[in-house]
């Protein structure tokens, strides 16, 4: 479908053709705008931020690179090149035609799903309102911004299902999703690791590292969806996604590498305004578990029922790795603690469908974190990143409110708390981290906390003027 990209609302999705419904964009349009300005990045609107501006869904040169400011960004909707013919590859409709309008029955549960998803985006650009003033160099500030600005595409590609296939109900979701607000007492976002503050960019790479990755694989099992506008939309989403993951896995790399230096040198990262490795360990601990429970509950009727109508896949779903595309008479094992000790438990293949998806999670975190291990290596120090159990510090799930240590050993909760301190960061040790918080915006030069990066965006230098200030 062509891409109109001098629209109002740039779009490949044929809005000149459908007056109601971009009419209806257009006055939500405002006020994303009033949101933006209101809680997004503060202090920055009048800056030139070298961006990439998606303007195409093709292989490649999907996208602009240019210098602009961030409130004149071009939030598009595009979803992916259509597949002819498309069928539902999983759940018990598989082989029908995929949806192109909601099936009646389906309705409430995929709204529900969309708006959880949509949900998110604003969230994330919330949380990291203030992190501007505290960048670490240009680059990363320009990362930042990145991220934060396609987290707001990724809202309106939501917003526009919304709008387009579930009328007022849609609409009002899509106002609703302007008033809630990360952190907010009385209208907080949905999903809890949303709701945490975001207030130091160790902080930062640790959520774009782990709460980004659960975008990644939610994003991946909606990619699946026999709702076919909503499959689409999620692969393009994906496209921008890969940069925000690898602002976190770099991010947290470039961390544990400055320690590292500082380490092999002899010098005491605290010494010099830096971040201890068991600092970094709290900060991942914490990350890595509420991003854990962003799955939902590893037996989850939810799950299953979004499985079996069709609507949300596991992960690769179509790339054939599974025997089976619906998934029954099957069981998935796992272990619980139950009196103390670790019990198999065994939950029907379908209503496993969140933990199957958060295996898959997990082992790419595993595949991050021994990277950052590798580093460590190489600069010759013994000491490791580990990344916690699947079971320690949930909240939500089988393992909820249970208490193991970080290896997944079930302990007491007397035990528990008493070692609360080893494993998460105290009130003085998150003030430390913020007071290395110092701002550089020096072309070329970085924090002392952080290494830089081994390349710069789009082949630019590392160097470049990503951010040129007015
Ligand atoms: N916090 O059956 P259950 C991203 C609720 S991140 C609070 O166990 P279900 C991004 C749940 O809603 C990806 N509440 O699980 C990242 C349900 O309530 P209702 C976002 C929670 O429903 C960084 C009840 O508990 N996308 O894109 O299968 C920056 C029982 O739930 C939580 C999605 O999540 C929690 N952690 O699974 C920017 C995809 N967990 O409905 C962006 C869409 C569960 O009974 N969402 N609950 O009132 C979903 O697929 C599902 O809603 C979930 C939950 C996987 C989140």
């Amino acid at each position: 479908m062509a891409i109109d990209l001098q629209a109002k609302i740039p779009n490949n999705v044929d809005l000149a053709n459908d007056p109601k419904l971009q009419r209806a964009l257009e006055h939500w349009q405002p006020k994303f705008a009033e949101w933006w300005m209101e809680t997004g990045p503060s202090d920055f609107a009048k800056h030139d931020i070298y961006l990439r501006t998606a303007i195409g869904v093709g292989k490649g040169g999907w996208a602009n690179f240019g210098h602009v400011k961030m409130p004149d960004y071009r939030w598009g909707i595009f979803l992916a090149e259509p597949e002819p013919e498309r069928k539902i590859h999983f759940g018990d409709p598989v082989g029908q035609p995929a949806w192109q309008v909601v099936p009646g029955e389906l309705r409430n549960r995929l709204r529900r799903l969309v708006v959880t998803q949509a949900d998110t985006e604003p969230a994330s650009v919330e949380q990291q309102r203030l992190l501007g003033h505290t960048a670490p160099s240009l680059i990363d500030l320009r990362n930042l911004f990145q991220v934060n600005v396609e987290e707001g595409r990724h809202l309106w590609a939501m917003v526009y299902l919304l709008h387009k296939y579930f009328g007022a109900d849609g609409r009002d979701e899509a106002e609703d999703l302007l008033r809630r607000r990360s952190g907010n007492v009385d209208n907080p976002r949905i999903l809890q690791a949303f709701n945490k503050p975001v207030e130091d960019w160790l902080t930062f790479y640790c959520f774009t590292a782990f709460t980004d990755r659960d975008g990644k694989y939610q994003l991946a099992a909606l990619a699946e969806s026999g709702f076919d506008p909503l499959a689409r939309s999620t692969q393009f989403m994906l496209t921008e996604e890969a940069h925000h993951l690898s602002v976190g896995e770099n991010g947290v790399g470039r961390v544990v590498q400055r320690t590292a230096e500082l380490m092999q040198q002899g010098t005491d990262p605290r010494k010099v305004g830096a971040i201890p490795l068991e600092i970094i360990q709290k900060f991942v601990n914490d990350w890595s578990t509420s991003s854990y429970d962003l799955f939902g509950g590893e037996d989850s009727s939810n799950a299953a029922e979004a499985f079996s109508v069709g609507l949300k896949g596991r992960y690769r779903e179509g790339d054939g790795l599974y025997k089976d595309p619906k998934a029954l008479n099957q069981i998935y094992t796992t272990e619980v603690a139950e009196n103390g000790r670790l019990t198999r438990l065994e939950i029907p293949l379908r209503r496993a469908m969140n933990a199957l998806l958060l295996d898959s999670y997990h082992a790419d975190c595993v595949r991050i974190v021994d990277r950052w291990n590798r580093t460590l290596v190489k600069y010759g120090i013994e000491q490791k990143i580990t990344l916690p159990s699947l079971r320690f510090n949930r909240q939500i799930g089988i393992h909820g409110g249970k208490s193991y240590d970080p290896q997944g050993q079930p302990i007491s909760a007397d035990e528990a708390a008493s070692r609360k301190s080893d494993w998460f960061s105290s009130d003085d040790e998150r003030a430390y981290v913020k007071s290395c918080m110092v701002p550089v915006l020096e072309r070329g030069k970085f924090a002392n906390w952080v290494a830089p990066p081994a390349t710069g965006i789009n082949e630019k230098p590392v160097d470049f003027d990503y951010v040129q200030f007015h």
